[in-house]
């Protein structure tokens, strides 16, 4: 599919000073977002969010200063979409980690203003480019409201004749101002696989707190998330809608330090919490049954 230049997109679907398609990092269409509730921005690349900004706060994704930002290549920080699958793909170590979606070009379907909400829509459906990974007809919808609140749903349709089986995450990396002094609650008794323990399955003793490289794929668990952050002053409360895993990762210097695009200064400043649905929580659907995963944060002073 040819790329679209941004000013073709621009006049198209931008709202003068609300939500406009300009030339983000790397030459790549992104859509910057202004109104009285909140500032961000979304690139094409990915559906990648990479800002939110609420009004009267602070930053609340955090960014890697290091990310690429190329064709086919994953952004590091915002909102990564992995999809359909978790991780390392199974059955194919050629296949790129995460899935395909986070370094595809998604379609822009619509920019809509509802009161000082902007509602930016994103596309990405089956083709060849898909297929030599994963067989399926699919029609994939991202619906991004920025507002006081972020909501982020996820929509997989199967549109084709045989079922789908899928894994899928929303992959957040949050802004925190010290991960040694940040905890998360709301998983207290929960069961999680923990991936730096050879996935060895746990459960989890009251809030999370983070002294170590920390890989956590908490299961069959719907709840509120609140990443409690001191410095910043500030809770993030993350609640879910059918999404029944939550991932909590944080690299630690070692991994940072091997992952160039992240480096190892900025990983005290992130914290990734994921809705997501994966493992034993994998999404199967019919043809034509549609699937929604939502993912709603909110910020709230300490
Ligand atoms: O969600 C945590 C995780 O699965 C970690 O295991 C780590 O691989 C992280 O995702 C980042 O993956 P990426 O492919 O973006 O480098």
């Amino acid at each position: 599919m040819q790329a679209i230049e941004p000013a073709t997109l621009n006049q198209r679907f931008g709202i003068a000073e609300v939500a406009e398609v300009v030339e983000g990092q790397g030459g790549l269409p992104k859509i910057v977002i202004k109104s009285a509730a909140a500032e961000g921005e979304i690139y094409l690349l990915g559906a990648h969010l990479t800002s939110w900004k609420p009004a009267d706060s602070h930053e609340v994704l955090f960014m890697s200063r290091n990310s690429l930002f190329q064709d086919g290549k994953a952004i590091r920080g915002g909102v990564p979409v992995c999809f359909p699958w978790f991780g390392p793909n199974p059955s194919n170590p050629k296949a790129p980690a995460h899935g395909f979606a986070r370094i595809r070009a998604w379609e822009l379907d619509s920019l809509e203003k509802h009161g000082d909400d902007v509602v930016v829509t994103m596309q990405l459906a089956s083709d060849e480019a898909t297929k030599q990974w994963w067989s399926a007809d699919f029609r994939l919808t991202y619906r991004v409201t920025f507002g006081r609140e972020l909501t982020l749903e996820f929509v997989l349709t199967n549109i084709g004749s045989e079922p789908v089986t899928y894994e899928a995450a929303l992959h957040t990396y949050y802004r925190i101002g010290d991960i040694s002094k940040t905890s998360i609650e709301g998983l207290d008794r929960v069961h999680y696989i923990d991936k730096t323990d050879n996935r060895e399955e746990k459960i989890q003793r009251g809030p999370i707190t983070i002294a170590k490289e920390t890989d956590s794929v908490y299961l069959d668990t719907t709840a509120d998330i609140a990443i409690i952050d001191p410095v910043l002053r500030r809770k993030i409360t993350v609640h879910k809608e059918n999404s029944h895993c939550t991932v909590v990762w944080n690299p630690w210097i070692d991994k940072a330090k091997a992952m160039a695009d992240l480096g190892e200064t900025a990983w005290p400043n992130m914290i990734c919490v994921e809705a997501c649905n994966v493992g034993p929580f994998v999404v199967e659907l019919s043809p034509e049954q549609q699937h929604s995963m939502k993912a709603i944060t909110t910020v709230s002073a300490l």
